[in-house]
C-alpha cells in the first residue's frame, strides 16, 4: 500500500495521531512532528490577568478513534482540532492498512496513465483528501449520520504501477477482491475511469452481474484507442465484455459533447442501457428521475461510478476532458441522494485532476460526493 501524505513518507501511529499531534497532555514519541511548533514557557504579563489572552484549559483529546458512546470512528470537529492539524486523511477519519472490521473503507487509486487529453488524475486522491477537511459529521439536508453506524476508515492508496496499465489493473483487482472479501464497502478516490474497470471485476466476483448508476460525460464505451482495449475511454466496453454489468440495469445520466459517429449512444442502448444525456437534464430537478432508477435499480447490489467531468465544467474545471453546459452540483446531489434505499454494494468519484483546478473547487467537489455517496450507504441511521 502507498502512504498517505506523512512527512517524508513516514509511517503514522496511533499514539502520534490521537495523542501526540492532537494532544498538549500527553506527546509520545509523535511529538517529533510538533516540535517545531513547539513554544517555550515564558511568563507574560498578560497571563496574570483576565481576558482573552490569559491561559486556556488544554484542548481536550481529540474524538479522533471513537466517540464517547461507542467503538465506531468519528472524524474531530474543528471546535476542538484546527482544521489543517493532523495527516491528510479523508474527511480526517483515522488511517489503518486494511479494510479488516470495517464497514466502509475510503481508498485512493492515484492513476491516471489511461488518461486521452490532460493528466494529472493520479493527484486526485491526495488533492481531495486534502480538501475533505472542511466536510463535517452529519449530513444536515438528509439527516444521515454514517457514524452512528458505520465502521469507516482510511486505507490509503493502491500501489499502482504508473508505467503498466495492465499490471495496475491487476493491482487494483486484487485490492479490491481483499476488501470485498471482508465484507466492507470500498468509496473510491480517483485516478481517471480506467480504474473502475478492475474495481468492478472484484464486485462482479462477488456480487454476480451488477447494477450502475454512472455519471459523466461521455458514455466510457469505447473499443480501442491507439490500438488498445485498456483506458479510460473504454472500462465499461470491457464490463460488458466481461459480463460485469447486469445491462438492464444501468443508467448513464450527464452524457454530452461532439462524437465521432452520428449516434454514439448506439452502443450503451444496444446493450439495454438507458442514456440519459444532458439536454434531458437541463434545468430540471432530477428528483423524478432517480424515482425510475431506483425501480429499475430494484434490490439487487449496485455501484455509483461517478465522473466528476458529468457537471459542468464551471463547477469542476479540474479535470482531463471536460464538456461544456453539463449538471450542477445540485442534480450530483439529486442522484447521489436518489439512490438512497439501494442496495449500494460500491461507489467512486474519478477524474478529478488538480493541476487544473486552481481553486480546489473541483476537488472539493469531489471530497463532498464522495461524503454524500457514505450517507447513502445501506444501513446508514438518518437522525
Ligand atoms: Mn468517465
Amino acid at each position: 500500500m502507498a502512504r498517505l501524505s506523512s512527512l517524508l513518507r513516514l509511517p503514522t501511529c496511533a499514539r502520534g495521531l490521537s495523542g501526540g499531534f492532537f494532544s498538549s497532555r500527553c506527546p509520545g514519541r509523535g511529538a517529533v512532528r510538533a516540535a517545531s511548533a513547539h513554544v517555550p514557557q515564558t511568563t507574560h504579563p498578560s497571563a496574570e490577568r483576565p481576558g482573552l489572552l490569559s491561559p486556556r484549559a488544554p484542548l481536550p483529546c481529540a474524538p479522533y478513534r471513537t466517540s464517547s458512546r461507542t467503538t465506531l470512528n468519528v472524524p474531530p470537529s474543528a471546535e476542538t482540532v484546527a482544521r489543517p492539524a493532523g495527516i491528510c486523511t479523508m474527511l480526517k477519519l483515522p488511517f489503518q492498512e486494511s479494510s479488516k472490521g470495517l464497514d466502509a473503507a475510503f481508498i485512493g487509486v492515484p492513476l491516471d496513465t489511461g488518461t486521452s487529453n490532460r493528466p494529472g488524475a493520479r493527484f486526485g486522491p491526495r488533492h481531495i483528501r486534502a480538501e475533505s477537511a472542511m466536510v463535517r459529521r452529519h449530513n444536515a439536508s438528509t439527516g444521515a449520520a454514517p457514524y452512528h453506524s458505520l465502521m469507516v476508515a482510511d486505507i490509503g492508496d493502491v500501489n499502482v504501477n504508473l508505467y503498466n496499465l495492465p499490471d495496475s489493473c491487476q493491482r487494483i483487482r486484487q485490492k479490491y477482491k481483499e476488501i470485498v472479501d471482508a465484507d466492507c464497502i470500498p468509496l473510491t478516490l480517483g485516478g481517471d475511469h480506467t480504474i473502475t474497470y478492475p474495481i468492478l471485476q472484484a464486485m462482479a466476483e462477488k456480487y454476480g452481474p451488477i447494477g450502475l448508476v454512472h455519471v459523466d460525460a461521455h458514455t466510457d464505451t469505447g473499443d480501442t484507442a491507439l490500438g488498445e482495449k485498456i483506458y479510460h475511454g473504454t472500462p465499461f466496453r470491457r464490463c460488458v465484455d466481461e459480463r460485469l454489468l447486469d445491462c438492464e440495469r444501468v443508467v448513464q445520466i450527464g452524457i454530452r459533447g461532439s462524437c465521432y459517429s452520428p449516434d454514439p449512444y448506439k452502443y450503451s442502448r444496444d446493450q439495454g442501457f438507458r442514456v440519459v444525456p444532458a439536454e434531458d437534464c437541463w434545468l430540471k430537478s432530477l428528483v423524478p428521475l432517480m424515482g425510475e432508477v431506483r425501480k429499475q435499480m430494484g434490490d439487487k447490489p449496485v455501484y455509483i461510478s461517478f465522473d466528476i467531468d458529468g457537471l459542468d465544467p464551471a463547477f469542476a474545471p479540474g479535470t482531463g476532458t471536460p464538456e461544456i453546459a453539463g449538471l450542477t452540483p445540485s442534480q450530483g446531489l439529486e442522484i447521489i441522494r436518489g439512490c438512497q434505499g439501494l442496495n449500494v454494494v460500491g461507489c467512486d468519484l474519478v477524474e478529478v485532476s488538480p493541476i487544473y483546478d486552481s481553486s480546489g473547487n473541483t476537488a472539493l467537489m469531489g471530497a463532498n460526493l464522495l461524503f454524500e455517496m457514505l450517507c447513502v450507504l445501506p444501513g446508514v441511521k438518518m437522525l
